[in-house]
């Protein structure tokens, strides 16, 4: 933990934030800034800036929440991002995957998110 790590502060619930997903070393929850509805951010509990600085077996959950969360929408379409050092356009520097659903052709979205 950084004690002035927004996202640190998050995961300590000192900042409230809309949480989707929970687990002992994953937490995942809305974009304050959403560029799509359910555009949600999947953090490592472990505090580091960018991939490099994060274990292993923190990294390996992040990927599989984000298709979970994905799954979740119902959106057949979206992008998952991971913004790494300032030229990358990171501004949080705690890692964080962003998990942004196109809504369905005529359908938008049926967001249910998982149990954790
Ligand atoms: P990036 O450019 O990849 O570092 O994106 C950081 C994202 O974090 C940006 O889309 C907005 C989001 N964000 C920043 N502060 C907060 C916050 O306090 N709460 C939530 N839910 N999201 C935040």
């Amino acid at each position: 933990m950084a004690a002035s790590c927004i996202f640190c502060k998050i995961i300590k619930g000192e900042i409230p934030s809309m949480k989707v997903f929970e687990s002992e070393k994953t937490l995942a929850f809305l974009d304050i800034n959403p560029l799509s509805l359910g555009h949600a951010l999947v953090i490592p509990k472990h505090h580091g800036a960018t991939l490099t600085d994060i274990p292993d077996d923190s990294l390996s959950e992040l990927l599989p929440v984000a298709a979970k969360l994905a799954r979740a929408t119902g959106a057949e379409q979206y992008n998952i991002l991971q913004n790494n050092g300032e030229m990358a356009h990171q501004v949080v520097k705690h890692v964080h995957l962003h998990m942004i659903p196109k809504p369905n052709e005529n359908e938008g979205l049926g967001i249910s998110w998982p149990q954790q």
